[in-house]
């Protein structure tokens, strides 16, 4: 029996920077979930021959972050084979148009295009007819997958070899079990693009809580779905024979993943028994020192980073965004319980509440530089993302929203705000970034690491990055990655591409422009460090933040005394007036 060839091209699209070039990099800095565990799931369809034992399946992935994609290369290779279809993986809605400008050449080339991702399955969770961008796709005949992939690829593999691939695939309504999700690992050579080769899985999906501005429980449900410790153990290691032993792991909030537990000791186990140094970065939410044993297990295990959704110190924002769960008297309790066991925190705090003014917002930065022990603190602009109920809601009322899908990169502002223009809105979050990274906090921050005993590479590293990437490269940190690069050619759809006459002495200047920067804020945080590391009482450093939260202490609480809801068993404190 003479054998077939199906090829499957599987690319994670990133998105464009203002001047409509795509944004990626030498090497950049967080591994795509979507991409392995897509590629996992195909993995397990080659080898089960899903489409016949004469059917030979193969696959190429591609995170378009750090990866240049050879457009016509791949559909050559998809011709030569005779069969396939391009998967593109994990598209936000900011990478929509990205993703719809990748589709489009596959679709001139005559080849099945799939988009999945959050930004199809929000849509269609959340809106009651489909937006234009998504109408746009299914001109072009791009087939749209809304829902999880898991236990479903041998259909869809099948309906693409038999030409009866359908405009939409809709699962959201079926949460598959996390047992079946996939448990092997990237090729090595994908995750050697990451910075500190870093691979990523989730452990665990939905979470219980409401917050209005999120997509997560419109998806992917408010129920927790988990993977076994097993599963965990089989994925690590899989991971660990191509020489990867640090996860990024994307549950939105691991502290309510309801096996964390069995998790976090079956990787103890690993550590500390087996000897594997697993390191981890994972997201919780700012109660989850209460739960008894998490932080210290979670750094037994290797957590040596947390990223927490603080979002914001008004007890109002925080209530008008249902993130009820957030009370702000206890966030520096949690900080102080991390630092303990020293893993570094990173925070995220959101700007356009719609009590937020600029004053309010200065104020409140201050307050969290001066009381509460974060490292690393990054903003975004409150945004209506698609899937969310925000969004919902704004769109059924026919509030005019943003019609770019390229800006719902929580950098820009994307609907109307109660007290601020969006030109003040804009300055709000540059200034932002510029306010809390000032050299005399960045300085504090070092001190407070040495005080505690945090390694402070650890820390000076990204702090460098959160502090520079939005002032020099023009992108968020959570975007940023080694060396930039612009491709003359892979422009925005309908954008001109520039003469390279013109195109090569603007980027050469631009590159060096941007590298010279760096060294600067290098340079200057080294300095910082070598005056902090030689001061004689270094050790002994204490301040506000570092200190058990009193009444004395707790300015922050007494601030919001008369916002906090008294059912939330909040300390009761008369408020005092606020400064600015
Ligand atoms: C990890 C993560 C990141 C990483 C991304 C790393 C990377 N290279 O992918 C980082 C930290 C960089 C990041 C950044 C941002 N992110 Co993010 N991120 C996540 C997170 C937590 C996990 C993503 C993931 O890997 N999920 C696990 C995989 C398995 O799930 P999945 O992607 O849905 O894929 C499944 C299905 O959708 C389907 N599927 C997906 N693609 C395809 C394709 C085909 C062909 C098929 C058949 C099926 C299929 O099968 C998969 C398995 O079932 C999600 C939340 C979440 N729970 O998913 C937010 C999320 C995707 N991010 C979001 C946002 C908004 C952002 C940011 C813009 C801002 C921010 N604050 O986070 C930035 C900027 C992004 C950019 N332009 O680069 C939003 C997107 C909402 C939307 N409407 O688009 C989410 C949903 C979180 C939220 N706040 O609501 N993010
Ligand atoms: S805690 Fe995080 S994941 Fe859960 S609903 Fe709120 S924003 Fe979404």
């Amino acid at each position: 029996m003479a054998g077939r060839s199906f090829k499957i091209v599987l690319i994670k699209p990133s998105h464009y920077d203002v001047d409509g070039y795509v944004i990626q990099w030498r090497r950049s800095m967080i591994p795509s979930t979507s991409l392995a565990s897509l590629y996992g799931l195909l993995a397990d369809c080659a080898t089960a021959r899903v489409l016949g034992p004469d059917v030979e399946i193969s696959i190429e992935a591609y995170d378009e972050t750090n990866t240049v994609i050879d457009v016509r290369g791949a559909i050559a290779r998809i011709r030569d084979a005779g069969a396939g279809f391009i998967g593109l993986i994990g598209v936000q809605s900011n990478q929509f148009p990205r993703a719809l400008d990748l589709g489009r050449q596959f679709r001139a080339a005559g080849l099945p295009v799939v988009i999945g991702g959050f930004h199809v399955s929000g849509c269609i969770s959340m809106l009651p007819e489909l937006p234009v961008d998504l109408k746009a796709a299914l001109d072009l005949g791009i087939t749209l997958y809304a829902g999880e992939a898991e236990g479903r690829m041998e259909d869809l593999l099948n309906d693409i070899e038999a030409g009866t691939l359908k405009p939409i695939y809709n699962y959201l309504h079926d949460l598959p079990d996390m047992g079946l999700s996939s448990r092997r690992a990237l090729p090595g050579r994908i995750s050697s693009r990451i910075v500190g080769h870093y691979a990523g899985f989730d452990a665990g999906r939905g979470c219980p809580f409401q917050c209005s501005f999120c997509t997560i429980i419109n998806v992917q449900g408010r129920k927790s779905r988990y993977r076994s410790a097993d599963e965990v153990e089989e994925l690590i290691r899989d991971n660990a024979l191509q020489g990867v032993t640090r996860f990024f792991v994307t549950d939105d909030n691991f502290a309510r993943n309801k096996n964390w537990e069995a998790i976090l000791d079956r990787l103890i186990r690993m550590r500390e028994r087996d000897g594997f140094n697993i390191k981890l970065v994972i997201q919780v939410d700012t109660l989850c020192h209460k739960i008894p044993g998490f932080i210290e297990k979670a750094a037994r295990a290797g957590c040596n980073c947390v990223f927490i959704g603080l979002e914001n110190i008004n007890p109002e924002s925080l209530m008008g965004a249902k993130k009820r769960q957030n009370k702000i008297w206890e966030y520096r309790e949690m900080l102080l319980a991390w630092r303990n066991a020293k893993v570094i925190t990173w925070a995220g705090y959101i700007l356009g509440f719609p009590n937020d003014t600029p004053e309010a917002i200065a104020r409140d930065i201050e307050i969290i530089k001066k009381e509460l022990p974060i490292d690393i603190l990054e903003f975004f602009c409150l945004t209506p993302l698609p899937g969310s109920e925000d969004h919902k809601n704004l769109y059924l009322r026919g509030v005019p929203m943003e019609p770019d899908m390229n800006k719902y990169d929580l950098e820009h502002v994307c609907t109307a705000h109660s007290i601020m223009s969006k030109a003040t809105w804009e300055q709000v979050y540059r200034d932002a970034w510029t306010r809390y990274y000032t050299d005399e906090h960045v300085e504090t921050i070092m001190r407070r690491g040495v005080a505690t005993g945090l390694n402070l590479r650890k820390i000076i590293e990204p702090m460098t990055v959160f502090a520079g990437a939005t002032r020099i490269e023009g992108v968020h940190p959570l975007q940023f990655g080694y060396v930039r690069r612009k491709i003359r050619t892979q422009r925005r759809h309908g954008m001109r591409i520039v003469n390279p006459i013109l195109f090569y002495p603007w980027r050469a200047f631009d590159f060096s422009r941007v590298a010279y920067r760096w060294l600067r804020l290098a340079l200057r945080y080294r300095a910082i460090k070598k005056r902090v590391l030689a001061t004689p009482d270094a050790r002994s450093y204490m301040d506000d933040a570092l200190r058990p939260a009193t009444p004395e202490t707790d300015h922050l609480v007494e601030l919001y005394a008369d916002a906090i809801p008294h059912t939330h068993g909040a300390p009761v404190r008369k408020r005092v007036a606020a400064a600015g």
